[in-house]
């Protein structure tokens, strides 16, 4: 139970999967030291594609015929961490047949990554029927329609599903807390739907979400093939190992690779949907035969995630935007009232039915120096009292608004019974001399997720105890959520502030008109 004790899924994330040192078989990689251009790396399958294998130091231009040298030479030369699909023909081959090739800077070295001229058995042709502009301008056009986001999260699984032929196409999206749901899905007939499961956070660990901001489509084309080293493992140089970060061969961390065997999985793919340079979700796709993905494949899914996410956050920007129009109008009409009425603060039931719905609250408590005055469902009189206390030491100097969605965890002491039905708060700091506190509170929220298995038991210790491995069981594992709110919004967090500055204006001019009566 000690060994039980000591594992940590963090060591998940540790895991340097841009250094795997070998690349999947139905590619091969050559790395040349920019400046120069000797080559520094080459993959040890290389021979399939050169006729010599070339050894550490030879000049890139020995390799290559003298248009592919001069392709090259400008890649080298040209914008860093952009990875530029060509073609390219040896110098010395009993064939001039042109090798598809994929080519980047990064880190000091020009990667320069081949790739099978057939088609390796059991991938279906992307390009088969349509061109890839008109696959491209189909699939624009069906996301184009789509007025309202389930429609979108199904046209772009089905859209994809038709373009790559993947027996499975998920769109998966990472909540706040990096744990991930299906939201969308096209899947073959006879396979079991997955759509509105939820995956915990360590299915794709914190390196691995960093790596796909930068990196967005990997394609696993086997998981039962092995993988083929890259030599020598380290520069003798600067005795590092080559950085793989933006390699289309890049081979696969073996805990993942055994994730997708658990998962009955042969062959997979996922594209990143990058939103304000943040990994927003992911494409993710199934295979259940080898599926290698061929460079130009590539490309065209990459335009697909990028297309797909342009659509994506237009359309939650506009609900976002629909949202704060619709929440504004109960905004000005609050402080209408407040400007009409002479003690607001004694008559907030007259405000509440507009108040309530600028944050979609429950209860509200306007806690003042000498009487507080709550309206709706809000917790007891001591339990208002106590998140007050714990407020005012918790918030720094300038804090205008709180939120939680769980006062259970967020404020200690404080009893079911004294909390009643409230469950979030959201606070607005007042600094006026009759209001010191707009307490919103928020009813429980009783949410069942059912997840891929049981997400306690996301990686089991291995025999040597060291090494994880994921779960081998997706069945099925439901829990339920109580004692938490529903979270509070991008928009319910916008109008506090709001109401926090629009209130202050109104208090000072209000403290600044009784002075001059005073006088
Ligand atoms: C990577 N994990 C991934 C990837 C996905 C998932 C999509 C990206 C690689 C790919 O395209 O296949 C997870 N795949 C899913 C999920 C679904 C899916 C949630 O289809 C839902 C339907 N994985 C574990 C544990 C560890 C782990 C316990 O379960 C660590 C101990 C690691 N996952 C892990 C690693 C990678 C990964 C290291 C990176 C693989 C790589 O890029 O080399």
């Amino acid at each position: 139970n000690e060994r039980n004790s000591s594992v940590d899924l963090t060591n998940c994330d540790r895991e340097p999967i841009h250094l795997a040192g070998a690349v999947q078989p139905h590619g091969a990689l050559l790395a040349f030291q920019l400046g120069n251009l000797t080559l520094r790396h080459a993959s040890a399958n290389i021979l399939q594609w050169l006729d010599v294998m070339p050894v550490v130091g030879t000049p890139l231009d020995t390799l290559f015929d003298d248009d592919s040298v001069a392709l090259l030479t400008r890649i080298a030369t040209g914008l860093r961490g952009v990875v530029r699909p060509l073609k390219i023909r040896a110098r010395e081959g009993e064939t001039d047949q042109s090798i598809s090739a994929a080519a980047h800077v990064y880190k000091g070295m020009l990667v320069v990554e081949l790739e099978e001229t057939q088609p390796t058995n059991g991938s279906a042709e992307l390009l088969e029927e349509l061109s890839l502009p008109l696959q491209l301008t189909k699939a624009n056009q069906r996301l184009q329609q789509c007025l309202n986001l389930p429609d979108l999260y199904q046209a772009i699984t089905d859209e994809i599903r038709d373009m790559s032929g993947f027996d499975r196409v998920m769109l998966y999206r990472f909540a706040e807390d990096n744990h991930g749901e299906v939201i969308g899905e096209s899947v073959v007939e006879g396979k079991e739907a997955f759509l509105g499961l939820h995956y915990p956070a360590t299915d794709i660990p914190e390196q691995a979400r960093r790596l796909y901001v930068l990196n967005t489509v990997r394609s696993i084309g086997d998981v039962n093939a092995t993988p083929v080293p890259i030599i020598p493992s380290c520069n003798a140089d600067t005795d590092t190992p080559l950085d793989l970060s933006l390699s289309c061969f890049r081979a696969v961390s073996p805990i993942h690779i055994e994730y997708l065997q658990n998962m009955g999985v042969r062959a997979s793919m996922s594209i990143s949907i990058v939103i304000d340079n943040r990994l927003w979700g992911l494409i993710a796709c199934h295979h259940y035969s080898a599926k290698p993905l061929r460079l130009e494949e590539r490309a065209a899914c990459e335009i697909m995630g990028l297309v797909a996410g342009n659509y994506l956050s237009a359309r939650v920007q506009s609900d976002v935007n629909s949202e704060r129009v619709r929440r504004r109008k109960h905004y000005h009409r609050v402080l209408d009232q407040f400007t009409r009425l002479t003690n607001v603060w004694q008559s907030v039931d007259e405000i509440w039915p507009d108040l309530r719905e600028i944050v979609q609250a429950n209860g509200v408590a306007v806690v003042a120096e000498r009487k507080t005055t709550v309206i709706g469902a809000t917790p007891s009189s001591r339990a208002i009292k106590t998140i007050v206390e714990q407020l005012e030491q918790q918030s720094e100097e300038g804090t205008k608004t709180w939120e939680t969605h769980s006062l259970t965890e967020a404020i200690g002491d404080l009893s079911p019974e004294e909390l009643g039905t409230a469950c979030g708060c959201l606070a607005v700091r007042l600094f006026a001399p009759d209001v010191n506190w707009l307490l919103f509170f928020r009813d429980e929220y009783i949410s069942e997720v059912t997840w891929a298995g049981n997400p306690e038991k996301s990686a089991v210790p291995s025999e040597d105890g060291i090494r994880l491995s994921p779960r081998k069981s997706f069945e099925q594992w439901k829990t339920t959520v109580h004692r938490q709110s529903r979270r509070w919004t991008l928009v319910d967090r916008e109008m506090a502030e709001e109401l926090h500055s629009g209130l202050m204006e109104l208090l000072s001019l209000r403290a600044a008109e009784l002075h001059r009566l005073n006088e």
